[in-house]
């Protein structure tokens, strides 16, 4: 038996794990009080991830789809040779606009997404679609106009706050904020400090606050801008912090004093008095935060949400403080800076969609492949994705996916997006390889994790690195060797830490500028075989805690890394590449936050004309009416859902179906009792859903888990396939960020069981 220091993949936490390994199976899962940010902490989910590294569906081998539709094992060699050569003819035919990178790192496999983001580089592709597009992007695109830059994202310090506001988000389940559960225990036993939720349902997190705002779905536009109205009126505004830090107040003001606050709360159907009392509890406490999560980016108004909910702390001065938000530094560049006011911006040929933080949104790509006539993508390689599930409209993905010249999907298992590929690559799952979680994206203090693997990779399976590098060679993108390089690295003494290599590294890249996009491969093949214990997959961290310690000395060393301006990086890279439970790699101050804002003068640019444009057309809007009765909230987080990660469903404890959660009220009108099934339609299609009476939900709000739909080899569904109830154009009009927490639906009952 042999115990491995390692993190759990399911969600953005990345908690530091201890497994115990036994002839190749987790024998006990537990968490790891060494992880210097989670400290311990895990949630029920982790304990069951031997159903992720173990189960019928695994990819073993590399898979061509063949003329009758069979899958056929093929030789790695055999398949990235066809890949390589059909994608060079495409690029060459058709240019790089003919292709698209989907997905590309999930919860956890952070440092393949180095290595497949050449594969579009290698293409001249601008098309980079991910789940990010999908729900964050809007809120990428506001830090752009207020903080300067896409790249310029914030947090949340929860732990510390007086005061904290969570606007659709449920951290009991969905987690999100550090050590979920035991902040909230904290912060309910502390008769100091205040928890507000926001949330049309009484969720498990709402048992721990204090006031619980259980507005109608779609709403938080007007409950938001209400609140903000009552703290100007009221002049609870930070004038002083406003006066220091921000630009463009007069016209924020001037817009909020419109607002019709008794109106709005009207909409929201909340009581006035409780939102009086949190936004003057907000302004007035010492320290605030605000956490957000789908629940508002996944409705109506996504967009304008953000941009309320950042009004809320930046007016209020809780921004760059202890217990507020802030921005953080990030060790991965996870995200790009694509400003669509840059004439260098590439809009798509169909719907003149701008990439935000380079992401493009799921909900154009199935008309980006069907309708944009000669400009149209052909051929898409995905990765760490499952859009057949998880992008909305599953009807028009299959239709599209269907006319594809060329689909490859990278995965551990057979899903149902890779049963649409021609070809299948089998990567070794995320304990079988080095791999990285680097979404602790914390302020003041921040952290990485390298981790190792736990097990060989399965049957044929390779990780992800030596996947790309071997295409990216076979398509004559990287030289097949670089022997001088290897040999410096190889003969480097250890005491120089890599610096001589480095230093000849960054004279290639100034020599052949067309090899920068590759430079992760490059370091892979050249210095990769020297690092220890065959972390190879780690070169491209060299450069990255170099650049890193580069940009933030003072914040590196105060973390406890040691080193001049040259060797402070290379230490840190140590550091990184020998501390199996994670590393702190920079700790700030807190006025320090404001070095990373950026605009020139880092200062906050609070008036966004499009959002002020949104807010004054919200007083004329009316409620969206139809033939539905129902909002069904398309996408809850569960006790056992964890995306699409798990695809064994022996995984759940509980709600093997999935149910719908449905008001007992509403049960009783049609007729439905605990446990029947009902046939839910969409404007798109239906799905047959078991429904459980719940007295949670609103009246006239239904709800379903994500993470379902996973199809056997009979071709059932396990539990409901939500995406074939959402529509690609019901979206945001900026972002293009889906409503799935507002799908009409109607309900009916049905007499065969699910
Ligand atoms: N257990 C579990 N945890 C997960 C995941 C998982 O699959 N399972 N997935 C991870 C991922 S990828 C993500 S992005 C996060 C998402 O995490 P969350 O966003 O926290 O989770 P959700 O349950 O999708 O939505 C949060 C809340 O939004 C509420 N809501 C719905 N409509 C509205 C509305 O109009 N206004 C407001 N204010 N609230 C509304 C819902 O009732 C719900 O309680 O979770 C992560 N964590
Ligand atoms: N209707 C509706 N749709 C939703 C949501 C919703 O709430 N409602 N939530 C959305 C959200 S917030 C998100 S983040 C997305 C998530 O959806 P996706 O972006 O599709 O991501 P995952 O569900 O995490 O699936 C990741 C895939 O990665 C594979 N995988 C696991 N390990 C590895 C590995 O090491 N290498 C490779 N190459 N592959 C691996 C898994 O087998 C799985 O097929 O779903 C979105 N879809
Ligand atoms: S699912 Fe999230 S909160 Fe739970 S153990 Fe994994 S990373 Fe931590
Ligand atoms: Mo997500």
């Amino acid at each position: 038996m042999t115990t491995h220091q390692t993190a759990c993949i399911l969600c953005s936490r990345n908690c530091g794990l201890r497994i115990d390994v036994e002839d190749g199976q987790f024998t006990r899962i537990r968490g790891d009080e060494d992880h210097p940010l989670t400290r311990g902490y895990i949630c029920q989910k982790a304990a069951r991830l031997g159903h992720y590294q173990h189960h019928g569906e695994r990819l073993t081998q590399p898979l061509k789809r063949v003329d009758d539709g069979r899958f056929v094992p093929v030789s790695w060699d055999e398949a990235l040779t066809d890949i390589a050569a059909r994608l060079v003819a495409l690029r060459e035919r058709h240019g790089g606009k003919s292709f698209a990178f989907l997905g590309g790192g999930g919860q956890g496999n952070h440092l393949g997404g180095a290595y497949s983001g050449q594969l579009r580089a290698a293409m001249k592709s601008h098309n980079a679609y991910n789940s990010l597009g999908q729900e964050k992007t809007g809120d990428f695109w506001l830090n752009g106009r207020l903080f300067g830059r896409q790249t310029c994202h914030t947090t949340e310090d929860v732990e510390h706050a007086d005061f904290v506001l969570f606007i659709g988000c449920n951290p009991f389940l969905a987690h999100g904020i550090p050590n979920a559960r035991d902040t909230l225990k904290h912060i309910q036993k502390d008769p100091a400090r205040t928890m507000v939720l926001v949330d049309p349902r009484r969720t498990e997190t709402a048992r721990y606050a204090d006031i619980h705002l259980q507005l109608k779905p779609g709403t938080d536009a007007y409950l938001m801008s209400a609140m903000l109205a009552i703290i100007v009126r009221e002049g609870l505004h930070d004038r002083d912090f406003i006066a220091r830090h921000c630009e463009g107040f007069e016209a924020v003001e001037q817009a909020l004093q419109a607002i019709p606050v008794e109106d709005y709360v009207r909409r929201a159907d909340v009581p006035l008095a409780d939102v009086e009392k949190v936004a003057r509890g907000f302004a007035a406490a010492k320290s605030a935060c605000v956490r957000v999560d789908l629940g508002i980016q996944h409705t109506l108004h996504t967009t304008l949400n953000g941009y309320l909910e950042k009004l809320l702390y930046l007016l209020t001065g809780n921004f760059g403080i202890r217990g507020g938000n802030n921005l953080h530094t990030m060790f991965l560049p996870i995200l790009g800076h694509t400003d669509e006011r840059s004439p260098r911006i590439r809009r798509t040929p169909h719907h003149r969609m701008f990439p935000i933080a380079g992401i493009l949104p799921p909900n154009i790509l199935p008309d980006e492949i069907l309708k944009a006539g000669e400009s149209r993508i052909r051929a898409v390689f995905v990765d760490s994705c499952n859009p057949l599930l998880t992008w909305p409209d599953t009807a028009a993905y299959r239709e599209a996916f269907a006319t594809l010249e060329l689909m490859v999907v990278v995965d551990v298992a057979m899903t149902e997006t890779a049963r649409m590929a021609h070809y299948v690559l089998p990567a070794a799952s995320q304990f079988e390889k080095w791999e990285a979680t680097g979404f602790n994206l914390e302020f003041p203090a921040n952290a990485f994790h390298l981790r190792q693997p736990l097990l060989p990779p399965a049957h044929d399976c390779l990780p992800e690195p030596e996947i790309y590098t071997r295409l990216l060679e076979k398509m004559g993108a990287i030289p097949a060797s670089f022997p001088w390089l290897a040999r410096i690295a190889r003969r480097e003494p250890a005491a120089a830490a890599h610096l001589g290599y480095m230093a000849a590294f960054a004279a290639l890249m100034v020599r052949r500028r067309q090899l920068l996009p590759f430079a992760p491969s490059i370091l892979y093949r050249t210095l990769g075989p020297v690092l220890p214990d065959g972390a190879a997959a780690a070169a491209p961290l060299l450069p990255l805690s170099m650049l890193y310690a580069q940009k933030y000395p003072a914040e590196v060393r105060r973390a406890g890394h040691h080193g001049n301006r040259l060797t402070l990086g290379t230490a840190l890279f140590r550091a990184i590449l020998g501390r199996r439970a994670g590393t702190l790699i920079s700790v700030h101050e807190h006025e320090d936050m404001w070095t990373l804002m950026g605009t020139p003068d880092r200062r906050v640019r609070l008036a966004i004309p499009e959002m002020l444009d949104e807010l004054a057309a919200l007083r004329d809007e009316v409620a969206p009416g139809g033939d539905f009765p129902f909002i069904l909230m398309a996408g809850e987080r569960r006790s056992y859902n964890a995306n699409q990660i798990y695809r064994d469903p022996a995984w759940r404890k509980v709600d093997a179906h999935g149910a719908m959660r449905l008001h007992p009220d509403d049960a009783a009108a049609l007729q439905l009792a605990d446990g029947d099934t009902a046939l839910c339609t969409s404007a798109r299609d239906s799905i047959a859903v078991v429904v459980e009476l719940d007295d949670s939900v609103r009246r006239g709000v239904v709800t379903l888990p994500h993470g379902y739909g996973q199809q056997g080899d009979d071709g059932r569904e396990a539990g409901p396939a939500l995406n074939r109830l959402t529509d690609a154009a019901h979206c945001d009009p900026l972002s293009r960020t889906p409503y799935h927490k507002y799908v009409p639906v109607h309900l009916r009952k049905q007499e065969s069981a699910v």
